[in-house]
């Protein structure tokens, strides 16, 4: 055998691979080899190969790099605030129809240029990035008119430029409505006929979402956004059914969305029709922590469908200004009920399925980018477990430690 550009020794890998009857494929006194950005090993340490650089993992717990699948990290300013408004007893819709919510970010992120949106996002990648994040999605949505949706994208990618990060980018034109505008249908033709085609003209949307709720856009409104990335080939996800029922997922699934994100008002009829599309139930507890929301997603009847379950920080300045994916891990375990196995699949497995990336990343596997995080801890359920500590050890993203 060749020699591997690197290869690190002597780890227990929780490879994410399924070992049949829920079980996830462990391999204790593992190895992995790294071959340019690739995995070119995967298996017990006595039949490695041997490396150019060798690292001795001493023990410890191997898994796939996390994976952040829903995040509206690239913002400007913050709304502390709002927060103290809600905290005295306005709700989230409350405040948004009072005109503050996301209409308070957009006005920040028009005001802000490109390089100040990557200024000011950086510290919170950085956060990210030190948990063993190795890609993460990042939404538009706080710009609402062509050049400033697009120059949030642009924002996006060169944070993917400036750190050792992939970068995933969704266009959420159809977030809110922008300041000013009265007429949803009219704002949404803007969407579809002058945003999409040309960021995605400029390659910079690698999906589409929109923000399906009685306060956002309705499912008509929605269909005429997922028709547009139909015609330009682009995959779809969807907010829904965060706040009220508003049958978001059904339509979702009608477009073999990649994700439903939120989900705490699925009912079964939408549990059902996500299961046979094949979509990934995004959990987003961060946001129902934050602003106090008591309806659950309905967990047990996703996973009685089989339904695969994701879990992600929605990093944004109004509803989850979170960024940590591993406390996010312990907010779906305690909140809503994960395992920790679940809560560790959310962020690796299911993430990548959620991205649409499941054949390059998500999973410790022969073939698979080598996106790895390796931690001081012995068992996987303790990543889930503590609140507020780190026990990343390396990050290897690329093949580059
Ligand atoms: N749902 C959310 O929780 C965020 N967007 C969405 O569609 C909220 C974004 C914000 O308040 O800034
Ligand atoms: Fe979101």
């Amino acid at each position: 055998m060749s020699k591997a550009d690197l290869v690190v020794r002597d780890v227990r890998i929780w490879t994410g691979d399924s070992a049949g009857r829920g079980e996830i494929r462990l391999i204790d006194k593992g190895a992995v080899a790294v071959s340019g950005e690739g995995l070119s090993y995967v298996g017990p340490a006595t039949d490695a190969p041997g490396g150019t650089r060798v690292i001795d993992g001493a023990g410890r717990l191997l898994t796939p790099g996390l994976i952040d699948c829903h995040t509206h990290i690239v913002h400007a300013g913050n709304r502390a605030g709002e927060w103290q408004m809600r905290l005295e007893g306005a709700t989230y819709e409350q405040v948004a129809r009072a005109g503050g919510g996301i209409v308070s970010s957009v006005k920040a992120v028009r005001a802000s240029s490109k390089d100040e949106l990557v200024r000011q996002s950086l510290p919170r990648l950085d956060a990210l990035i030190a948990e063993g994040v190795t890609t993460i999605e990042i939404k538009s949505g706080y710009g609402l008119d062509r050049e400033n949706e697009a120059k949030m994208l642009r924002a996006a990618r060169l944070l993917g430029a400036e750190r050792p990060i992939t970068v995933t980018t969704t266009h959420l034109g159809a977030h809110a409505m922008p300041p000013g505008a009265t007429d949803k249908d009219t704002y949404i033709s803007d969407v579809v006929e002058r945003q999409l085609p040309f960021a995605a003209d400029e390659g910079l949307v690698d999906a589409v979402d929109a923000f399906c709720e009685g306060i956002a856009f309705a499912p008509d409104q929605v269909r005429r956004v997922f028709e547009k990335a139909r015609q330009l080939r682009l995959p779809v996800k969807l907010h829904a059914e965060q706040l009220s029922n508003q049958g978001g997922s059904k339509l979702a699934a009608e477009y073999g969305a990649l994700s439903v994100d939120h989900i705490e008002y699925l009912d079964e009829e939408g549990v059902a029709a996500i299961a046979r599309s094949g979509t990934v139930g995004v959990l987003l507890p961060g946001a129902y922590y934050f602003i106090k929301e008591k309806q659950k997603p309905p967990v047990e009847g996703l996973r009685k469908a089989g339904v695969p379950m994701a879990l992600a920080t929605d990093c944004n300045p109004g509803t989850s200004p979170l960024t940590s994916l591993l406390l996010t891990m312990n907010l779906g375990s305690t909140l809503f009920g994960l395992t920790p196995q679940e809560a560790l699949l959310g962020v690796t497995r299911e993430a990548a399925r959620a991205l649409g990336r499941s054949t390059e990343v998500g999973t410790v596997t022969f073939g698979k980018r080598a996106d790895l995080a390796i931690w001081n801890v012995a068992e996987p359920a303790e990543l889930a477990y503590r609140m507020g500590f780190n026990p990343l050890w390396k990050r290897v993203w690329r093949g580059n430690v």
